[in-house]
C-alpha cells in the first residue's frame, strides 16, 4: 500500500565506520509532493543522506520518518515499494530490456513500459538494440553505454508509482543533448511525489522547493534558489562559480 510521501529527517548523525562522522544532526522536513535538492561538494555527504532514507544503512542518532512513521518499523519491502530511485551507479540485472524496465511493476503492460522508457528518451536507443525490449542484457547492462543504463534506470522510475523519488547524479553520463532532451520527462517523474535530487548542475536544482547546502556532512544554508542567492552565501558562490 503506498504513503503519502512526507519524509522527515530529525536530528541524524551518522558514520559509516566508528568514529567518522558523515553527518551531523542533520534536519529536513519534506511535505508529499515537494522537491528538496541537496548540493555540497564532493564528499559534503549528499548520497549518505539518500542512503539512509532508503534504509541502506541503519542510523544510531535521530530518526527518519515516513508519514510519520520511523523507517526502522517499515518493513524492507514496502520501503523498496515507496521508494523509487535513479542512482550514482546504476543497476540492472541479467534480463531482457522490458523486465529491466517494469522491475517492481510486474504487472506493467508492454504500452506503459513503452510510454516509461518514452519518458526516459530510452525508447530510440532500445529500438535500435538487436531484439528491442526483449533484448537481454547481460550482467549489470555491460553491453550498454554508462548512459543508456542511466535511461533505463529512469525509465524503471518512470513506471513505478513510488510516492518517493531519489536521483542521485541520475543524467551524470548523458550527453548534453540527451540530457536538454530529457528534462520534460524528468518533470513528468518527479510530478506529485516527493523527490530528493543530487545535480552537480545547479541549473536542475533551481525551481527545488527546498535547496539545502551541504558542508562536511553539515547543513550550512537552507532555502528557496532566490532565498540563497539573496544571502549571498555558499550557494551564491557555487551558483555564479
Ligand atoms: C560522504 C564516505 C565518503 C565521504 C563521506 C557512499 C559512501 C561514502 N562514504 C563511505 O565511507 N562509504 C560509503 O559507502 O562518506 O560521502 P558521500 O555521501 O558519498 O558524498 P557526496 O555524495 O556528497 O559526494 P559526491 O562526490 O557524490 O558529490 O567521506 O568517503
Ligand atoms: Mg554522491
Amino acid at each position: 500500500q503506498l504513503i503519502k510521501g512526507e519524509v522527515t529527517l530529525k536530528n541524524v548523525t551518522f558514520g559509516y565506520v566508528p568514529g567518522k562522522t558523515v553527518l551531523k544532526n542533520i534536519n529536513v522536513k519534506a511535505k508529499p509532493g515537494q522537491k528538496i535538492a541537496f548540493v555540497g561538494s564532493t564528499g559534503a555527504g549528499k548520497t549518505t543522506i539518500t542512503n539512509l532514507i532508503n534504509r541502506f544503512y541503519e542510523i544510531e542518532e535521530g530518526e527518519i520518518l515516513i508519514d510519520g512513521i520511523n523507517i526502522k518499523n517499515i518493513k524492507k519491502d514496502s520501503l523498496r515499494r515507496n521508494i523509487a530511485m535513479v542512482l550514482q551507479d546504476t543497476h540492472l540485472f541479467s534480463g531482457t530490456v522490458r523486465e529491466n524496465i517494469r522491475y517492481g511493476r510486474p504487472d506493467a503492460t508492454d504500452e506503459e513500459v513503452i510510454t516509461a522508457a518514452k519518458i526516459a528518451c530510452a525508447h530510440s536507443f532500445i529500438e535500435r538494440l538487436p531484439q528491442g525490449y526483449d533484448t537481454v542484457l547481460e550482467g549489470d547492462g555491460a553491453n550498454l553505454s554508462q548512459g543508456e543504463r542511466q535511461l533505463l534506470n529512469i525509465a524503471r522510475a518512470a513506471i513505478s508509482k513510488a510516492p518517493i523519488l531519489i536521483l542521485d547524479e541520475a543524467t551524470s553520463s548523458v550527453d548534453t543533448r540527451t540530457e536538454k532532451h530529457i528534462e520534460r520527462g524528468m518533470d513528468q517523474l518527479m510530478k506529485n511525489r516527493t523527490t530528493f535530487v543530487i545535480a552537480h548542475r545547479l541549473s536542475t536544482v533551481r525551481n527545488a522547493d527546498q535547496i539545502i547546502v551541504l558542508e562536511h556532512g553539515e547543513i550550512i544554508e537552507q532555502g528557496t534558489h532566490d532565498e540563497l542567492i539573496k544571502m549571498g552565501g555558499r550557494y551564491y558562490q557555487l551558483y555564479t562559480g
